[in-house]
């Protein structure tokens, strides 16, 4: 008889249709099996699916366990309870590892029962189940929906060192590292960096680790994040950056209601509606603190930042009166955004710089940059900065920058927020805390 081989990965499940009564050669791991009399049930995990197949062979079932790496030869019926309406009936399994000691922690249940530490710290296995794992095939579709956005709009994708001399963003929470000898730092974002290459490639953006030395333990913060950045010259305003944004995140959540629908149904997720960019929510900072502090009769103790309650209130206000999951907050204080931020020289002590809101919190910063080297020296100096540390950073300034902006997006925040998470360590595979550098 004829063999097929299958390559589930790439083919969608309602293609498994077109297998029925052939015989097909497939290779996973066992994930569960559950006897019955005479027979079993065998969920075999691929690299995408998880596959219901049926044996009713006594010595082959005798010699099954979970979690063994195998090749199944089976023979495809239609089945219409099975998941993808196919069932597999295993006719030989070829053995190409068995687990050596008993699973930990259960993996293979509807969800994998117990803390977030536990969890975290079992992560090899834990991602096995079929809902963890669809968290990061989600975060995958992020990506592959912002990159499709960027390769339309002619975005070069740059590499940026995570070795650097100087910390972009100020603060006391950047790593230190000994540099043969020297003192350097890992990379606070790739802000120098990806400004720099506005000069070469007018359009950029980049996916890579971001480190933060952040010393509290917060539901929100990690020590290592994926931050997805991108910078772009000839802007008119700051607002053009705002603009590209919505259409970056409208592009990837098409992509994941066309793609990833089995993911999202799993984790019972519902895609926000990103509002077409003109109708999306904007506030400047202090109109947002006022709002927030009328409507919810609260005294904010912090003037030239959100608190992070505040931020979950204006959301839940925005939502309330516009219907809307995302709101842009602009103008925020100098004094609370770095040095290289374009001050609104009608309003001088507000910058022309952003924040986006999404559920609740923030899953972007970005803005309009400063261009002028003379503007850029006076606002150093202005700031006690020592402008020779900065002598590379300024070469671009110096010989010529057009007006340009950009965001920086934190992956993993946007990626629980979408679903429904609490914590920001759920959407990172592995996690980075103060506690926390294995696995
Ligand atoms: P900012 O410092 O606001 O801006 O960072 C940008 C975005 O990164 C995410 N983020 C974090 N995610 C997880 N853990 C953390 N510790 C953490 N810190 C920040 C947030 C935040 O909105 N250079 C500017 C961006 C720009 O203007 O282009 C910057 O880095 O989602």
């Amino acid at each position: 008889m004829e063999k097929s081989q299958i390559n589930l990965p790439e083919s969608s499940p309602e293609e498994l249709a077109a297998y029925v009564g052939k015989r097909v050669i497939v290779h996973g791991s066992i994930y569960k099996i559950r006897k019955m009399s005479g027979f079993c049930f065998v969920i075999l995990r691929t690299a995408r699916h998880m596959l219901q197949c049926v044996c009713d062979n006594k010595e082959l079932i005798e010699g099954m366990a979970e979690e063994s790496c195998v090749i199944l030869t089976a023979k495809v019926a239609g089945e219409s309870r099975a998941r993808y309406g196919v069932e597999l009936h295993m006719i030989s399994i070829e053995y190409l590892s068995v687990p050596e000691a008993q699973m930990p922690i259960v993996i293979n249940g509807k969800v994998v029962d117990t803390s977030l530490e536990n969890k975290l710290d079992f992560r090899p296995l834990t991602l096995r189940n079929e809902k963890e794992r669809a968290i990061f095939k989600i975060q995958e579709g992020l990506l592959r929906g912002f990159r499709r956005f960027f390769e339309k709009e002619h975005f070069t994708e740059i590499h940026t060192p995570k070795i650097v001399s100087e910390g972009a963003e100020g603060g006391a929470n950047i790593f230190r590292l000994d540099y043969f000898g020297k003192e350097a730092y890992l990379a606070q974002s790739p802000q120098f960096y990806k400004q720099m290459m506005v000069g070469v490639f007018e359009r950029v953006y980049e996916v890579g680790p971001v480190f933060r030395a952040e010393k509290h333990d917060t539901a929100r913060h990690l020590n290592e994040y994926m931050g997805v950045d991108f910078e772009m010259g000839y802007i008119k305003s700051f607002s053009d950056i705002m603009e590209m944004e919505v259409k970056m995140l409208t592009m990837a959540f098409e992509l994941l209601g066309q793609e990833y629908g089995e993911e999202l149904a799993l984790l019972g997720v519902e895609l926000p509606k990103m509002q077409a960019w003109g109708n999306v929510p904007i506030l400047k900072f202090s109109e947002a603190k006022r709002l927030v502090a009328e409507e919810f009769h609260r005294e904010p103790k912090e003037c030239h930042d959100f608190e992070p309650e505040e931020e979950k209130l204006l959301s839940e206000l925005i939502k309330r009166k516009f219907g809307s999951e995302f709101v842009f907050v602009t103008h925020y204080p100098t004094g609370k955004r770095p040095f290289y931020v374009m001050e609104d020289p009608d309003s001088p002590g507000e910058t022309f710089s952003f924040d986006l809101i999404f559920r609740g919190l923030e899953i972007t910063t970005g803005g309009q940059r400063i261009h002028e080297y003379g503007v850029q020296v006076a606002k150093m100096l202005e700031r006690g900065m020592d402008v020779k540390d900065f002598d590379s950073y300024l070469m671009m300034h110096k010989h010529g920058m057009p007006p340009h902006g950009g965001l920086g997006l934190g992956l993993e925040r946007l990626t629980a927020k979408l679903l429904g998470f609490e914590n920001i360590r759920q959407a990172s595979l592995f996690p980075r805390d103060i506690h926390r550098l294995t696995p």
